[in-house]
């Protein structure tokens, strides 16, 4: 599917069963968050809010878009139930081709234009999402469009918009994002306001491509236009030379000042905490806002098991692989589970041991350190299968020597909830790898225990016929799981 629109992919969703479509009138204050954080939590379909309180019902809010594997299976044109490593080789796939976006005069995103003064960012229905948040947030699955003007390169990535007056918002993305970098570095020294973007409700794959783990430099437009197969429609910008998805729902067109801090958050995070204190965030002027007619704002209800902790992790989790590549270390297969929040991660090697984990270590903590945990099994360990890998960590992981831990400072995950106040400040952390590997050194007939499950401890011929009879012997699954 190349998906031409969010609606496209809403329908697809619906036609599964995975879209809920709500008609009752919801309240944006806490009600609609609500019902998004707990759809999250139950793996249930993602939702569409047809009426909003105090909005007139030509606008709606659409939530969690690929919070569950099944939406990001059918994002990938894969059966619903896809299995998580069908899914993540899907991705690996799709992702390797670039293809250019194309320029178009116009598209949906321009049926309606408000300009200058008439702009009123609470006109749209951004929702209070959680308790205790810093004020309304509009951004929270969006697409940032910026441009370093040094190279002309054009970033897209998600980050996440709160609003702050009718005519302003204010924003976090991290110091070490490439929105950040590019507004710290071309921007800020030349006290220039910096023009942005906040693409709403684009066709999934770019939402997908903006939030993927890339290199500085990477086109994300070209990259979400190689997992479609079909370039991305782009269209200019009223009020600046940015380009944005034709389709999108919703664009606010900003510049971001230069000289102004603002206060922003706090937030329920990704990890699964509101972490932290209302803090110094970027400020934005909104200069104009188009939208297609029936706009559709497009929400993840951020949290335990939201949208990122899919697509991020399956995203994290090939960049891994990779970078590990690129250091000699080949990786059979890398998983970040769902349920760490982006926090950990289980590589499977051909051979482990102290050496090779703290080497992984150090790779992986390099430069931005947002995981703090991994698992380094060999590979007759499937990553993937989470009972195996808790059963290699809990027997195979040497309680003092297998830990490794590597310390930094400068670029810790600032979010990493067990993290101090003042670790958070001084962007201190860890990371530890956990080997649960056998020891180099060991002798596989010797040292090595055999493991004593039925694939590793049974003779083949045995294996077979317990196989072949096992539903004549009364069971009524087949095999079992094959690890
Ligand atoms: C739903 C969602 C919300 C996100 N919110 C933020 C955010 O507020 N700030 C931030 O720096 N990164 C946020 N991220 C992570 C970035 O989108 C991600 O790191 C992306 O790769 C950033 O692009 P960049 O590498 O071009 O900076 C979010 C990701 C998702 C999926
Ligand atoms: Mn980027």
């Amino acid at each position: 599917m190349i998906w031409q629109d969010n609606r496209e992919f809403m329908e697809a969703l619906r036609a599964s069963g995975d879209l809920v479509t709500v008609g009752e009138k919801v309240s944006w204050d806490l009600e609609l968050g609500a019902i998004s954080r707990l759809a999250c939590e139950r793996d249930a379909p993602a939702v569409w809010f047809k009426r909003i309180a105090d909005y007139p019902e030509e606008h709606s809010v659409f939530a969690n878009p690929l919070a569950t594997w099944r939406r990001v299976a059918i994002l990938l044109g894969l059966k619903p139930d896809a299995s998580v490593k069908e899914i993540y080789r899907e991705y690996e796939r799709r992702d390797q081709s670039l293809i250019p976006p194309v320029q178009v005069s116009t598209g949906p995103c321009k049926e309606v234009v408000v300009r200058g003064d008439d702009v009123d960012v609470f006109r749209l229905p951004a929702p209070m999402l959680h308790d205790g948040d810093g004020g309304r947030y509009i951004g929270t699955w969006d697409l940032v469009v910026s441009r370093d003007p040094d190279t002309n390169w054009t970033n897209w990535g998600i980050y996440r918009f709160m609003l702050h007056g009718r005519r302003t918002l204010t924003g976090f993305p991290r110091p070490t994002s490439h929105l950040g970098k590019i507004f710290q570095e071309r921007f800020v020294p030349k006290g220039k306001p910096m023009p942005i973007a906040i693409v709403i409700g684009a066709d999934p794959f770019s939402h997908l491509a903006a939030s993927a783990t890339v290199a500085l430099g990477t086109d994300e437009a070209a990259l979400a236009g190689g997992m479609r197969g079909a370039p991305v429609e782009l269209v200019r910008c009223e009020t600046s030379d940015l380009l944005v998805p034709a389709t999108a729902e919703i664009v606010l067109e900003a510049e971001v000042l230069p000289d102004r801090v603002s206060l922003e958050g706090p937030y329920g995070e990704y990890p699964g905490y509101r972490t932290g204190e209302m803090g110094n965030g970027i400020l934005c002027r909104v200069n104009a806002i188009t939208h297609r007619r029936r706009p559709i704002l497009t929400v993840d209800a951020t949290g335990f098991k939201d949208d990122s902790t899919t697509i991020t992790s399956m995203t994290g989790a090939i960049s891994i692989k990779r970078r590990l590549a690129k250091h000699g270390i080949e990786a059979a297969d890398v998983y970040v589970p769902a349920e760490t929040a982006v926090h950990a991660a289980v590589v499977s090697v051909p051979r482990g041991g102290p050496d090779v984990c703290r080497k992984i270590v150090e790779i992986l903590t390099s430069r931005r350190a947002l995981l703090s945990k991994i698992f380094v099994v060999e590979t007759d360990v499937d990553p993937f299968d989470m009972e195996a890998v808790m059963h290699a960590f809990a027997t195979q992981c040497h309680p003092a020597r297998g830990i490794h831990v590597v310390q930094y400072e400068g670029r810790a995950n600032t979010l990493t909830p067990c993290y101090s106040q003042e670790e958070r400040l001084a962007k201190r952390g860890a990371t530890v790898g956990f080997d649960c590997t056998w020891p180099p050194d060991w002798s596989r007939e010797w040292d090595v225990p055999v493991r004593a499950t039925f694939n590793c401890i049974f003779p083949e011929a045995v294996r077979q016929r317990v196989l072949r009879n096992w539903k004549a012997y009364g069971f009524d699954q087949d095999g079992g799981r094959n690890r």
